[in-house]
């Protein structure tokens, strides 16, 4: 399986490390952030990589800045201060927590990105990275094996928001010839962090309800299939897609991403080979509806061809690795679990 730190202990040898960008992460203290930071800091050296957010984190170490994202002003003193190269800007407000007030996720999101983009150009940063996500499809979109040109006519403020950034991107890209990557994120897994208001939030929280030997109830309907990825691969992507050859990168809006594909069902069947007893109940909420009109797979075949994309882990690898973290983090709290009981 290839995950980020092969990608990092492999390929030392890359002459894009030998160049050190001076990186700049808006977000940093969200689900992503908290795994691209360090994944960065190893890559290309712990003082060339800023991390950034509204509040600082707990207990955070490493270079770290207060920043607003909505504040121009702000981000351009950063920027220019430290003579940032590169941008990767997380900073966003996601898909349920967005449908709580839709134009202030509007404004936000959008506000953000062009302060991003705009303080980008003006100084002269080389690289910029955009992610997007499967919100942006709606129910013009084929549900199997979404193609990356798909119309997009998403159903969430949130992936209204990206669908208008993506087409952003493309114009800085095309107007100014600013180099924004960007690929489409599906429901992201980690036991590393925490995720915040996503729709796809459900299958990391079921891993922490598991490993506690606590009952879980899923906000999604059983049979809601969606398209997944890993936490290592989706940072192993980010990267790739942020060193390939410019070149190569043809598409400058967004590329579709693909892991895996599951469903509630098919993840509890696989945790409950490792945890039988484990009680889940179903009982879909305003989530089910925004999880109904995006794809149940994607079809990332441009991303392939394009800059070598393929994902690394499987449902069956997922769940080992979950579980066998999660059980490190809460020093395998639940009784029920015997060591030759690690899901194959
Ligand atoms: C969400 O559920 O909002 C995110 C996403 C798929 O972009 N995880």
């Amino acid at each position: 399986m290839k995950s980020w730190r092969a990608l990092i202990l492999l390929d030392s040898s890359n002459p894009v490390l030998s160049m050190k960008p001076t990186i700049l992460v808006t977000g940093a203290n969200g689900q992503l952030g908290t795994v691209l930071i360090p994944a960065l800091r190893i890559r290309y050296g712990t003082d060339n990589v800023i991390a950034s957010d509204l509040r600082p984190a707990a207990a955070y170490t490493g270079r770290f800045e207060v920043i607003d994202a909505t504040n121009e002003d702000r981000l351009a003193e950063v920027v220019r201060d430290n003579g940032v190269t590169q941008i990767y800007h997380l900073a966003a407000i996601l898909s349920a927590s967005g449908e709580q007030d839709p134009l202030r996720t509007w404004r936000i999101n959008m506000t953000a990105l062009l302060n991003v983009l705009e303080v980008a150009r003006k100084a002269n940063v080389e690289k910029v990275f955009y992610p997007s996500t499967i919100a942006v499809f709606g129910e013009s979109a084929q549900l199997t094996n979404t193609p990356n040109d798909s119309f997009l006519d998403p159903l969430t403020a949130y992936g209204i928001s990206k669908a208008a950034g993506e087409n952003w991107a493309q114009y800085y890209f095309v107007k100014y010839g600013l180099d924004v990557r960007s690929v489409r994120y599906p429901g992201v897994i980690g036991y590393q962090s925490d995720p915040g208001g996503g729709t796809t939030d459900y299958a990391v929280d079921i891993f922490h309800k598991a490993v506690l030997g606590k009952p879980y109830t899923c906000f999604l309907q059983e049979d809601e299939m969606l398209p997944m990825i890993f936490m290592d691969d989706a940072i192993r992507a980010t990267i790739e897609l942020m060193e390939a050859p410019s070149e190569g990168i043809k598409i400058r809006t967004s590329y579709n991403l693909s892991g895996l594909s599951f469903c509630p069902a098919d993840l509890v069947a696989a945790i409950k080979v490792v945890y039988p007893d484990f009680q889940v109940d179903f009982a879909p909420d305003f989530r089910q509806e925004i999880a109904s009109k995006w794809p149940d797979s994607i079809d990332d075949t441009p991303a392939r061809e394009d800059w070598g994309w393929e994902p690394g882990f499987d449902l069956q690898q997922l769940v080992t690795a979950m579980i066998e973290n999660l059980q490190k983090k809460y020093n395998n709290p639940n009784p029920r679990i015997g060591k030759n009981q690690a899901a194959a």
